[in-house]
Parts: structure tokens; sequence; C-alpha cells
């Protein structure tokens, strides 16, 4: 694997960007490695500045849902190119996407476009704030809902990656009001509530955590946190930019029938272009401005060429099978890698909700972020370089969930659990 242009060009990138990448855990730091730097991509598979080609598990993080370059979605979006770029005024397009939203999300009826994750969480925190007139929020720990400063408590993704206790530049004045508890603790969680419910304005929680690690719900705990939310006049919100689209075509709040009072997106509703979206129940919603007094703005919300990327990616997913193959695709995997785990006896185990995928390297069943911490992260380095020289580009992180495509095959399917077999083997024999 020849890497001598990504090193040329990552040296250029440190000279005037922060660390040379404009977001922390692609700087692939914790495997001790330097960035790939990407070239083109198309279908399942990365092309690197070295002329080195990938089976991409990553997926830009979630949003390549169809795989690179879809040719329909493409085709959209230079059509839509010939007609501007941004005009900061409304579209039919946004229309159309807030309609496949609400369609498609079953807890959402009105829904406002923003332009990424961290966005639309900030957002619905503030707009649950004023809602309720409370300040405290409850979130979990490992859980990742963006970079604003009163998520920054406990946090999963590079927060997790990069060993970051709590960012500098967070006031205690901020996070005084910011309560993190482990994940699946459902005890922990109704004692809290019964202490503290009635200054809490929300619980924000990934259903379904992508960033520690894939990590599912214990049977009880979302339907506890829907109880208990209830019961003290606090709003839930699922954090569903990670599994929106993901884990059933309508979240992880259709996957395990339980409706949230706000819905956060971002990822697969761009289409590989920046968008977020926050959304809910009706009379929650129309609280934000114009409408109502909660601001929020964006010069490029609701972009009409993101727009249409989100709106050509969306209509695929309705189409008869398209779930039942990309999640056959992703159990295909995950039964692949368990099969050579189990083989080689390494302590190790696979999961797969939808089509999220997460590999620890623990004898652990991890339930919680104290479970994932226990991963062996000297053996996941030396698994994430072995498979990366075998051309299976995954996520540079432990703390981070890898995604299928429509775009992937069963070949790179079979070539990918051949990589693992013959990585893990390497490792066992050292
Ligand atoms: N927050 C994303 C992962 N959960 C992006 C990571 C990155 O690109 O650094």
């Amino acid at each position: 694997m020849r890497v001598e242009r990504s090193t040329e060009l990552f040296n250029e990138a440190k000279k005037i960007i922060p660390g040379g990448v404009n977001s922390p855990v692609r700087a692939c730091k914790s495997v001790g490695m330097n960035p790939l730097f990407i070239k083109s991509a198309k279908g399942s598979k990365l092309f690197d500045a070295d002329g080195n080609s990938y089976i991409d598990y990553v997926g830009s993080w979630g949003p390549m849902i169809l795989g690179h370059a879809d040719p329909v979605v493409n085709n959209a979006i230079i059509e839509a190119l010939a007609q501007g770029t941004s005009y900061g005024a409304p579209t039919e397009r946004e229309i159309e996407l807030a309609r496949m939203i609400v369609d498609m999300v079953p807890s959402v009826d009105v829904v406002r476009m923003v332009n990424s994750g961290t966005e639309a969480t900030m957002s619905a925190v503030r707009l649950a704030r004023a809602y309720t007139k409370r300040d405290m929020i409850v979130k979990f720990d490992g859980c990742y809902h963006g970079h604003a400063d009163s998520f920054l408590v406990e946090a999963g993704s590079g927060v997790a990656t990069l060993d970051i206790a709590g960012s500098p530049g967070v006031t205690q004045d901020v996070v005084k009001h910011t309560l993190s508890i482990a994940y699946n603790g459902i005890e922990a969680f109704k004692s809290l509530m019964r202490e503290k419910g009635d200054q809490i304005a929300c619980v924000i929680v990934e259903p379904v955590v992508g960033n520690m690690g894939l990590v599912e719900p214990v049977p009880g705990f979302l339907e506890t946190l829907r109880e208990e939310t209830a019961r003290c006049g606090s709003l839930l919100i699922f954090d569903e930019v990670m599994t929106g689209f993901r884990v059933a075509l309508g979240g992880a709040q259709e996957r395990y029938g339980i409706m949230p009072d706000l819905t956060t997106l971002g990822k697969v509703i761009g289409g590989g272009l920046p968008v977020g979206a926050y959304g809910g129940r009706a009379e929650i919603m129309e609280n934000i401005a114009p409408q109502g007094p909660v601001y929020q703005a964006g010069t490029l919300s609701g972009n009409p060429i993101a727009m249409t990327a989100g709106i050509e990616t969306l209509r695929r997913l309705s189409n008869k099978g398209f779930y039942e193959e990309l999640f056959a695709k992703t159990d295909e995997l995950v039964a692949g890698l368990n099969r050579v785990i189990e083989k080689l006896g390494v302590k190790a185990s696979a999961k797969a909700v939808g089509s999220m995928m997460g590999l620890f390297f623990t004898d652990r069943d991890v339930k919680d972020f104290s479970d994932a911490k226990t991963s062996d992260l000297a053996m996941f380095t030396a698994y994430y370089r072995g498979m990366l020289n075998e051309g299976i580009y995954l996520a540079p992180s432990q703390f981070e969930a890898g995604f299928m495509s429509s775009s992937h095959t069963a070949a790179d399917i079979g070539k990918t659990i051949a990589a693992a077999e013959k990585v893990l083997t390497a490792i066992k024999g050292k």
C-alpha cells in the first residue's frame, strides 16, 4: 500500500488546517497513522491519492446509504446546479423533503431543516428548554450529540477516541445543567427522574448508540425513558442523526415502537450533502421563530442542492425490498466476522443493528460506555491497520460504528470476511 502522496498532502494540510483535518477522528491519530487523502469514490469503493482502492464501511460516517456517486442522485444534483446553488429564500424542494420526512418518521409532524447534526441537536435542546421552562438536560455516557457546549460531557465519538474528559472552552456554568448517566441503566435513570424529574427539560439519547461503537438498547430501556419523561413533563429527544433511515425507514422509533417528542436527523437526509433537521409534535415545533419566540436561523438552511440530494436518496429507500436486502448484507458480514472470531478464539464480538455495525475487542457484552472502554485498543489498532492493508476501509476508532450501503456486493462481503481472518490470524500469531 503506497502512502507517499497522502503523506505529502497531510504535511501540507497540517501547515494551514488544525491537525491537518476538518474533523478530528479522521486524522487517524488513535491508530497511530496519518489519514489517507481520498480522490474519488464510486459505489462501495474509495480511491485514494496514491491510487489504492478500498471497500468502504465508513460511508462518510453514515450518509452514503446508496453508496458513493449514485448516478440518479448525481444527475439530480447536476440538474439542480443549473438552476442556481443558493437563494436564501424558500423553495418547493424544502416542502418536498419535509413531506418525505414527516411521512417516513413516525413521531415527526413538523420539521425544520438545518445544516448539520450538531445544529439539529443544539436547536432541539433550546426548544425543549423553552417549551418546558426548565434548564437541566440528561444525556448518556458515550452518546455523542455533536459538539455544542452542553453535550461535551462524557461524550462519545472523537471525544472518546481522543480520550478528552471535557473540552477546554466549555464553561462550568454551561455544563452544570447537563447530567450524564450510564446508557442502558434503567434503575439509575428512574432514580434520577424521581429526584430531579421536575427540573429536567429533556432527555436526549442515541436510541441505538453509534458513537461509542455500536450499542443496542436493552429491552425496557427506551420504554423507561418514554414513561419517566412523560411522567415528569420532560421532553424525550431521540437523536437519530445516525439511526435515522439506517435501522429502519422510520429510524429507531419505528424499529422499537417508541414515540419521542422531538427527533434530530442528519447524515442520510442530505444524501452526502450537509443537511440536518429537527422535528416533532406540532404544538412543540410551533414555538420556533418566526411562528414562535425560540430563535434559530441559517443562511444555507434548506439549500436547494442539498434538498435535491436528500429527496433523491430518500425516494430510493421506499423501493420494495430495499431494507430487507441491506439488512441481510449487514447480517451476513457480521455473522462471517463472528465465525472468524470464534474459530480463532479472539476476545471480540461483532454486532449489527439494521445497516449499522460494530466490533468490540472485549469479552464483555457491551451495554454501556464503561463496557466499551474495556476494549483492547492495541488489538483494535492492529486490526484496523491490517484491514486497511487488505483494502478494507473502517472507521479509525474503536468508538465508532460501521455502515453498509446498497452498493456493497456479495464479493465485497466475502473479501472482507477473508481479510478479517487473515488479519486476526496474523495478530494471534504474534
Ligand atoms: N462525528 C463523526 C463521527 N461520529 C465524524 C468524525 C470525523 O470525521 O472526524
